[in-house]
């Protein structure tokens, strides 16, 4: 188990705060985060976030995450999916699984929208939670508890075309992700996720000007999220011309089009 793990893992560090994530997240190299997207239970992978374009990769979340961690990743990528949809935390057995089974640090979103869940999830071990619907129907929760767990509050901005959307990605708004990003400039966010929905789990690469503008735009450390699905695009993320914090990739890795251990050493090099 990792110091960071120990650190995190129990009750009374809610308060403590022995360790700032965030310099952890200030990695000198971007970090490869591997997906867990829970639907039902199972381990999936959407396309463009349609629940009914979903495939199955794995029965078992937590041996699924134990396999990227074996395979060398630094940090796991976990997504509620029917949690987004509810509102509310739907797999939270399928996360308590995985932490239970893996050391590296954790993120987890979906149906995460209020304090209480927040604390509960950062109390069983997360290092990170990812708020999204909230960050834009109730922003500030965010700069609430963004205060109250510095380090260990990341803010998720999924958009169409430029625009923000929420509640699993059903609802679209008029609020264009940079304007959004601006606003928790100054909030102490850990991270903000960029995900641009019409690559996710399209194989067809990531949106790297887009990151790049957004990376560009605020101080706040950037993942790339959406399409990532090769070697090349990693590079292309890595020489975009923004520091980013790190990327996301779901779909390429579980079908063998992007091998983890690769990706990984072409980040670090
Ligand atoms: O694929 C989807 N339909 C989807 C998805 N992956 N909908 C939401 N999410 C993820 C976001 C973010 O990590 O990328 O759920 C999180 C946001 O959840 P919420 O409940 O805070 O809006």
């Amino acid at each position: 188990m990792r110091l960071y793990h120990l650190l995190h893992s129990g009750p009374s560090v809610v308060n403590t705060r022995p360790l700032n994530p965030r310099k952890i997240a200030e990695s000198l190299y971007m970090i490869l985060y591997p997906a867990i997207d829970l639907k039902d239970g199972q381990c999936v992978r959407l396309l463009r976030g349609d629940m009914d374009k979903a495939t199955v990769f794995s029965d078992s979340p937590a041996v699924q995450a134990k396999a990227f961690e074996d395979a060398g990743c630094e940090w796991l990528h976990l997504v509620d999916l029917n949690g987004a949809f509810a509102g509310t935390p739907v797999n939270g057995g399928a996360v308590e699984d995985i932490l239970s089974a893996c050391s590296v640090p954790a993120q987890l979103g979906g149906g995460i929208r209020d304090m209480a869940t927040i604390e509960r999830w950062l109390q069983k071990g997360l290092a990170r939670v990812i708020l999204g619907t909230v960050a834009v129907e109730n922003p500030t929760l965010v700069f609430e508890a963004a205060r109250e767990f510095a380090g260990r509050v990341a803010v998720g901005l999924d958009a169409r075309d430029g625009m923000v959307a929420t509640r699993g990605w059903a609802e679209d708004t008029e609020i264009e992700v940079t304007a959004l990003a601006r606003r928790f400039e100054d909030a102490g966010v850990a991270a903000i996720i960029y995900t641009d929905i019409n690559r996710d789990g399209a194989m067809h690469g990531p949106n790297v000007a887009a990151t790049a503008a957004l990376a560009n735009a605020v101080s706040i450390p950037v993942i790339a999220s959406g399409g990532v699905s090769s070697l090349a695009d990693l590079e292309a993320l890595k020489s975009c011309g923004a520091p980013l914090n790190g990327a996301i990739s779901g779909r390429a890795l579980y079908d063998g089009a992007l091998d983890l251990a690769d990706a990984i050493a072409l980040l670090k090099g």
